[in-house]
């Protein structure tokens, strides 16, 4: 089985600031103990700032891989074509947020991707991909 982990922007920053709101893990430590739990699993990991990278690779993994985990960061209150790219894929594409994005500004409360994704997960730390890569796997069944 094969699982795309992509991050949107500033995500690159886990561990290094604002660890009240994000933690104090870099995502490439949480990827080593998110591989060594499931060895059966093929994982790609994907960062990217730019919004047009993010689009390309849901593309590329959505219509070659099992599943998606996407967090699009501040791209998830305001691009179209992230939504777009996600509703023209194939493989399942499972939404999460780190913090809760509920709880927080309003414009967080506005989504481009929550209407297009399978599900999403919000406010369950890094603990939120693992969750969804257990759905994701689940899904094969
Ligand atoms: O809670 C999440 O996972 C978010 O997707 C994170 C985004 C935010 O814009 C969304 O509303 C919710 C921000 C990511 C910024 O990540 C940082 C990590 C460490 C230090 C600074 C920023």
């Amino acid at each position: 089985m094969k699982i795309a982990i992509i991050n949107g922007p500033n995500l690159n920053l886990l561990g290094k600031r604002e660890p009240t709101i994000y933690g104090n893990q870099s995502f490439e430590d949480y990827m080593d103990i998110l591989t060594a739990k499931f060895p059966a699993i093929h994982f790609e990991y994907f960062q990217s700032n730019i919004e047009g990278e993010l689009v390309n690779a849901i593309q590329q993994f959505g219509f070659s891989f099992d599943g998606i985990v996407l967090n699009p960061a501040a791209y998830t209150h305001t691009s179209v074509a992230i939504g777009d790219a996600i509703a023209a894929v194939n493989a399942p594409v499972v939404e999460v947020h780190i913090s809760n994005v509920h709880a927080r500004e309003d414009f967080r409360k506005l989504s481009y991707v929550s209407g297009v994704v399978d599900g999403s997960i919000t406010g369950l730390g890094l603990m939120g991909y693992e969750l969804a890569v257990n759905w994701l796997l689940n899904q094969q069944k």
